[in-house]
């Protein structure tokens, strides 16, 4: 399917185009009763914002997360659902929200103008959050996959969810894995001054620290530093046995590459943002043997069915958090399906009691809106490839074969 430029600024990536050009719609949201004697017409139009950096040097991310939205809706547009009595088409607005803060809120108000009946997004947790207060304001539900910054959830927003897990278990899971195996006498954080970065490096400080181990005074970029050499070679002197840094993949790689280059010997780690197969290509063989964390299963663990259709659709695999879009774009849809309403503040209790089985795994909500159990995995780069080795699930970890067989998403 295409995405079809309404507005210059809008992308309009209809799912449901086709069928609604077919059926002669004249716009969203408009009803056309359905014709006599004829397969029964599209009723209404659902839309569902989805808003992640689509330019830029993360875009990469965002369109894996639009990928996830994209499969969602066109799959539950190939059932043909009814809702309210209504056959009812799903339409994706897709926005480049550029990983910038300010454009949260501002993209966030086009949506509650266009009258969305859900968002799936955003990706950044420090565009997520201020965009998360125009939703509320409008009491339009909002799945982020990919934000793991704890603020997402904690402002009371009842429209807030995420299907990933927060970053305050995924730094302690990482900075647990790298006590545990490396060993680690003194450690260097980095982080890349944004809610992400520098709230999940918050987190592996605050568990390293409580492991005894000493962590070296805080070193920040932004999220546009490509050019570390100044803080690395500072940081070579003090030969740290490790290095974590907190931010996205697009500034983890040349950091890791240019601090190979400098001769730093310690391990490099990362979260969930720089845990991709991009790192190879951004760090070339400096990316052996990193070690990284991210807050869900692999997408080498989603279910099948779903790795099946996103490879049919996309001809690629998924990048790390299109299973948990897909998720989120799903669960909006089930929880009106259960509501038989796609009016926001009718579906909005539904969803917040679900029950789903997803791509990653099975779903439900606590009253914050975090998935409950979330899964917080540890990779290893080997041969070039980003390599699950362990599953950290309610606080006890398990070999990533065992979790497999032990059923995963199916
Ligand atoms: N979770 C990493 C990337 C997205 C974010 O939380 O900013």
């Amino acid at each position: 399917m295409k995405a079809l430029d309404v507005t210059n600024e809008f992308k309009w990536v209809a799912a449901g185009v086709i069928a609604v050009a077919a059926f002669g719609l004249a716009g969203c949201g408009k009803k056309e009763e359905a014709g006599g004697g004829k397969a029964p017409s599209i009723q209404r139009v659902v839309k569902i914002g989805h808003a992640a950096p689509l330019t830029g040097g993360i875009a990469h991310l965002g369109k894996d997360n639009e990928n996830g939205v994209r499969l969602a809706i066109d799959e539950a547009n190939a059932k043909g659902l009814t809702i309210g009595g209504e056959k009812v088409a799903f339409e994706m607005l897709s926005e480049d929200d550029e990983g910038k803060e300010n454009k949260g809120p501002i993209i966030a108000q086009k949506f509650v103008d266009a009258k969305v009946a859900g968002v799936v997004g955003h990706l950044n947790s420090g565009v997520t959050i201020p965009a998360s207060a125009v939703y509320n304001q409008a009491g339009i539900p909002m799945i982020s996959g990919s934000a793991t910054n704890p603020k997402l959830t904690e402002q009371g927003f009842k429209v807030a969810f995420r299907t990933v897990g927060r970053d305050d278990q995924q730094g302690p899971a990482i900075a647990g894995y790298l006590v545990s195996e490396h060993k680690p006498k003194s450690v260097a954080v980095i982080d890349d001054a944004t809610a992400y970065g520098e709230g999940l490096a918050n987190e592996v400080e605050k568990t390293l620290k409580a492991a005894g181990i000493n962590v070296l005074p805080r070193e920040k970029g932004t999220q546009e530093t490509r050019d570390w050499k100044a803080i690395l070679t500072k940081l070579k002197g003090k030969g740290p046995d490790a290095i974590f840094y907190g931010g996205m993949d697009s500034g983890a790689g040349p950091l890791l590459k240019q601090g190979r280059e400098l001769g730093l010997k310690g391990v490099f780690s990362f979260g969930d943002g720089a845990c991709t197969e991009k790192m190879k290509e951004l760090a070339g063989p400096a990316s052996e043997g990193l070690v990284c964390s991210q807050a869900g299963i692999p997408v080498q663990a989603a279910s099948k069915a779903f790795l099946d259709a996103f490879k049919k659709k996309f001809n690629s695999d998924p990048l790390i958090y299109a299973p948990f879009t897909y998720d989120g774009t799903n669960l909006l849809i089930a929880a009106m399906q259960a509501a038989n309403s796609t009016d926001p503040a009718k579906y909005l209790p539904e969803l917040a009691k679900i029950k789903y089985e997803g791509a990653s795994g099975h779903i439900e909500f606590d009253a914050k809106g975090d998935r409950k159990d979330a899964e917080m995995t540890i990779f290893t780069m080997k041969n070039g490839v980003i390599t699950p080795v362990a599953i950290i699930k309610g606080g006890k970890s398990v070999k990533f074969e065992d979790f497999v067989k032990g059923g995963a998403a199916k």
